[in-house]
């Protein structure tokens, strides 16, 4: 199949889960073009079958902000036919679904048919998407789309609660790339950040509102008072300073590292013992899962999707969103006996084993074979 994707290029789980399926799909056989205005921060290879397109909207004084939306569709209209896409995906409802929409009618048009996934990750439903002042666009936008999936049933479930949705959507969850995710060897670098044999407790994100920060930090602070243990706090974002101040009035800043963006997540993950993510809202979590792959157990919250992943009692626990001190508790039961902490091990990596991209990879495909062949009942619907 010719695969148009189109995603955000940045640090964000919407736009990896994107890059990391496009690689598949082109290992597969597939060829796989992304549109994008950046090339994503995963596609850190050469590859025969990938091609990038860049989408790039013009400045110009009238604009007090650049019509992205409408060089994303000419993009798309002129990659399709010049390519000769077969089906394009998009990744994240705002604004990817509308200017697919736009470009596939105007395809119509000149003769050419071009169906489009749209794959709802979270936020683009369950924070920004719903407020009125995109709300319209995302519900039409979904709708008219041939075909939608959603990273969890959760997500799926919040899609209907929320927009007056009178599709099917699909569930195909987030995946792991186990030869990328596996856990090495890292013992050197774990002796010289916790010499005494510290626990090390790690938080991936984009340090924004909705990833409760500061409760990793209040959390840490009890754990480290019963079990000697380091913090690793991995990422950036506008949530990062205040969560500084916190790590100095607590007298805490010896054992937390802000390690700002890494690219090698999976190394730190190798010295961890511990995730922690209490998010208030999370349709999937996939730090949380990266995590499991590498045998790391997982202290959370129970918001979304996390417990589609984190199974309570045995791949970790979770709490409340905010109860920081439950969440400290379940921490200190895990990393206090040896024995306990290998068991979660192991069955943190068994559970993140039936995410294995192997298994998932198929099931886009056969999703998008699917859309591909229904495409002419749905435009009679349309
Ligand atoms: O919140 C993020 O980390 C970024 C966000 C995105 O859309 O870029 O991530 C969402 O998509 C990920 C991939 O499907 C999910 O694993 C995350 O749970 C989801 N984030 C939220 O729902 C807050």
């Amino acid at each position: 199949m010719k695969i148009g994707i189109v995603c955000y290029p940045t640090y964000g789980g919407s736009g990896v889960v994107a890059t990391e399926l496009g690689k598949a799909l082109a290992r597969k056989g597939h060829q796989v073009h992304f549109i994008t205005y950046q090339e994503p921060v995963r596609l850190d290879s050469f590859h025969e079958n990938i091609f990038y397109h860049e989408v790039s909207a013009l400045d110009y004084p009238l604009f007090q902000y650049q019509p992205y939306e409408s060089a994303l569709a000419s993009k798309i209209v002129d990659v399709a036919k010049f390519e000769k896409l077969d089906i394009l995906h998009v990744h994240y409802a705002i604004p990817h679904a509308s200017s697919a929409l736009i470009a596939r009618s105007i395809l119509k048009e000149k003769g050419y048919n071009l169906p489009f996934v749209t794959t709802l990750h979270g936020t683009d439903i369950t924070l920004i998407g719903k407020d009125p002042g995109y709300k319209p666009v995302v519900e039409y936008s979904i709708n008219h789309s041939d075909g939608i999936t959603s990273v969890s049933k959760s997500l799926k479930d919040d899609t209907y609660q929320n927009f007056d949705i009178r599709r099917e959507i699909e569930v195909i969850p987030n995946f792991i790339d186990f030869s990328r995710f596996k856990k090495t060897d890292k013992d050197h670098f774990k002796k010289a950040i916790a010499p005494n044999g510290e626990k090390i407790l790690t938080h991936v994100s984009n340090f924004r509102k909705v990833k409760r920060v500061e409760d990793v930090v209040k959390m840490f602070d009890l754990v480290r008072k019963k079990v000697p243990s380091k913090l690793f706090l991995v990422g950036d974002g506008p949530e990062r300073m205040g969560t500084e101040i916190l790590c100095r009035n607590l007298g805490i800043c010896d054992d937390v590292r802000f390690l700002g963006k890494q690219d090698a997540v999976e190394e730190l993950l190798a010295v961890s013992d511990l995730f922690i993510l209490p998010s208030e809202t999370e349709s999937f979590g996939l730090a949380a899962l990266e995590a499991m792959a590498v045998e790391v157990p997982v202290i959370s919250s129970n918001a979304g999707g996390i417990p589609e992943i984190n199974i309570q009692g045995k791949t970790g626990f979770m709490s409340n969103v905010g109860d920081f001190e439950d969440m400290a508790k379940n921490a200190i039961y895990i990393l206090q006996d040896e024995a306990r902490l290998k068991e979660f091990k192991a069955n943190a990596l068994a559970h993140a084993k039936t995410f294995d991209i192997k298994n998932i990879l198929p099931q886009y495909e056969a999703y998008y074979t699917k859309v591909i062949s229904q495409q002419n009942d749905l435009e009679f619907v349309i």
